[in-house]
């Protein structure tokens, strides 16, 4: 691990504990938090469970202490932070006795089945400390999923004498740990499952996740690109700019961008889907902003696109269900593939499945992740925009210039060094992970509440999986998952927004936020999803 000057100088930057953690002996206060019957049913064991917060105390215990084993995995899209939860953990089982052993699963859930990991040893995490990236032991995509996946995780992770395994994950990677802490009750194993709750996309959020790890870094790394896109049209006065904006499903990420940015216009999925926008629709409501700006004599600006966009707007979701139904357990070439589907698709689906360009339509017959998930990331929904404005400009005879360029910021916001922020929660994350195996407590997640406030004043407690989960199809069958949390048009967030929307439309009020800042001015301050506007 070669480390620049200023990674080496984070290795040394040591967050702050929530007080509940900083004792070395822990009290509890519990609470029954409701469980759907139909997730009952289905996980019968991890269902009982209750919310457990921990209480500072200065009471010592007499109990005798024994090292500890965790194996820790990094699940799914990467999210900066995920070497300070390791951290927490390591902390917090060197505290507990200087013999425990952190273990990492190389490569995500893959690694558990397979028995593929490494230790985590002391020089191993000094050089990983408050670093971005998941490569440390990095992450995958892979759900643990067959019987046999199942029975060799308990068999592996029974041979390596583990006290629990930390999963550090979305929505997606925290059910498939629910599951997996329902088989381990169920096979007798005293072996603890444990959730964290990460993603950048910031959908992995309830009442007692208040945000999961990464959003706060990603955000503030695109709200600095998109600032000086801003200020870049603001100065040259020729370019619309077109930035599409990772987020899988919901449009947390691109509604903070444009509250930090002020950008002309964000395209918020969850609204389009509420108000059934259609394709048309959209691009008529661009249409109508760039000619009214044109007659302003603005032939420039800027415009959001969340990449979960695409699976919101009313008729392309239809066609992402029917596909999603008739691609269940369909192989085959692309030629044979787009036979299949021609015949079988409704005619509305159909006629836009033909409407699409090639490349569109190719990523939502052939692209899917384990989970079955459309790949958005890999959909140009930007270039579709701006293509179809295009040809909306022409049909109304708009005669002045109009120049798009169009960006994707995803990839380059996963993995840089985490924010103050994300370093403090993530730390504080791991340290409550690392607690709730060490008393015994199996099916839930960690979490941080109260983050808007000082870190020493965080209240750090395991929630209970099943209460989180809801009954969804996928792949054409109805399953239990955690529920994903979109953008609600009814909160402080999106109204901050919705109030300012038709004013940043025409009158460039861009903000550039510049990059994130470890020390002074900027240093600790928060996203607008966890701490909303009230100045907009
Ligand atoms: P997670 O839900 O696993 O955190 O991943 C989210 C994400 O970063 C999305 O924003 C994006 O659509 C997707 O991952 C990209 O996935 P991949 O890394 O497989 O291309």
């Amino acid at each position: 691990f070669r480390a620049s000057d200023f990674q080496k100088a984070r290795q040394k930057y040591i967050p702050a504990l929530p007080k509940g953690l900083q004792s070395v002996n822990s009290t509890f206060a519990f609470q029954d938090l409701p469980v759907p019957e139909d997730i009952k049913e289905k996980f019968p064991l991890i269902s009982a469970i209750k919310y457990v917060e921990f209480q500072p105390t200065d009471v010592p215990s007499t109990d005798e202490v024994s090292p500890l084993r965790i194996g820790v995995v990094l699940s799914g899209g990467q999210a900066p932070g995920g070497h300070n939860v390791i951290m927490g953990i390591y902390d917090y089982l060197k505290r507990h006795h200087p013999s425990s052993q952190v273990f990492g699963f190389l490569g995500g859930p893959r690694g558990i089945f397979t028995n593929s990991f490494r230790e985590v040893d002391h020089d191993l995490m000094e050089a990983y400390r408050n670093q971005g990236g998941f490569d440390m032991i990095c992450s995958g995509r892979d759900k643990i999923e067959t019987e046999d996946q199942y029975a060799n995780s308990l068999k592996f992770c029974t041979a390596l004498n583990l006290n629990g395994v930390i999963v550090i994950g979305g929505d997606d990677s925290n059910t498939n740990a629910a599951m997996l802490a329902e088989y381990f009750m169920k096979n007798n194993s005293q072996i603890k499952v444990v959730g964290c709750p990460k993603t950048i996309d910031g959908d992995l959020k309830n009442e007692y996740i208040e945000t999961s790890f990464g959003f706060d870094t990603a955000t503030k790394t695109y709200s600095e690109l998109i600032g000086n896109v801003c200020l870049d049209a603001a100065s040259t006065k020729k370019y619309y700019h077109f930035v599409r904006l990772m987020g899988r499903s919901a449009s947390h990420i691109a509604l903070e961008c444009e509250l930090q940015c002020r950008a002309n216009l964000v395209l918020i999925g969850e609204e389009v889907q509420e108000k059934n926008h259609t394709l048309s629709y959209i691009v008529n409501e661009l249409a109508d902003m760039v000619f009214r700006r044109g007659e302003m004599g603005k032939n420039y600006g800027v415009v959001l696109v969340p990449e979960g966009l695409i699976e919101f707007i009313p008729e392309v979701n239809v066609l992402i269900k029917e596909l999603n139904e008739l691609m269940v357990g369909k192989t085959g070439t692309e030629e044979e593939l787009r036979a299949h589907v021609s015949t079988s698709l409704s005619p509305e689906a159909l006629e836009l499945f033909k409407f699409l360009p090639e490349s569109i339509s190719n990523q939502l017959l052939l692209d899917r992740d384990p989970h079955g998930n459309v790949q958005v990331a890999k959909i140009e929904t930007e270039r579709l925009l701006i293509m179809l404005l295009q040809n909306e400009l022409a049909r109304r005879n708009f005669t002045h210039p109009f120049f798009a360029q169009s960006y994707y910021f995803g990839y380059e916001g996963r993995s840089c060094l985490p924010s103050n922020f994300d370093a403090t929660y993530c730390y504080a994350l791991g340290y409550t992970a690392g607690s709730l195996v060490k008393y015994g407590y199996t099916g839930c997640m960690a979490v941080c509440r109260g983050l808007t406030q000082n870190p020493e004043n965080w209240k750090s407690a395991g929630c209970p999986l099943a209460t989180m989960m809801n009954i969804e199809r996928r792949k054409g069958k109805p399953v239990a998952v955690i529920k994903k949390a979109l953008v609600e048009l009814d909160s402080d967030y999106f109204r901050a927004y919705a109030k300012m929307r038709e004013f940043w439309k025409y009158n460039d009020s861009y903000r550039a936020p510049g990059p994130i800042q470890f020390d002074g001015v900027g240093a600790d301050s928060f996203t607008y999803l966890l701490k909303p506007p009230t100045d907009h």
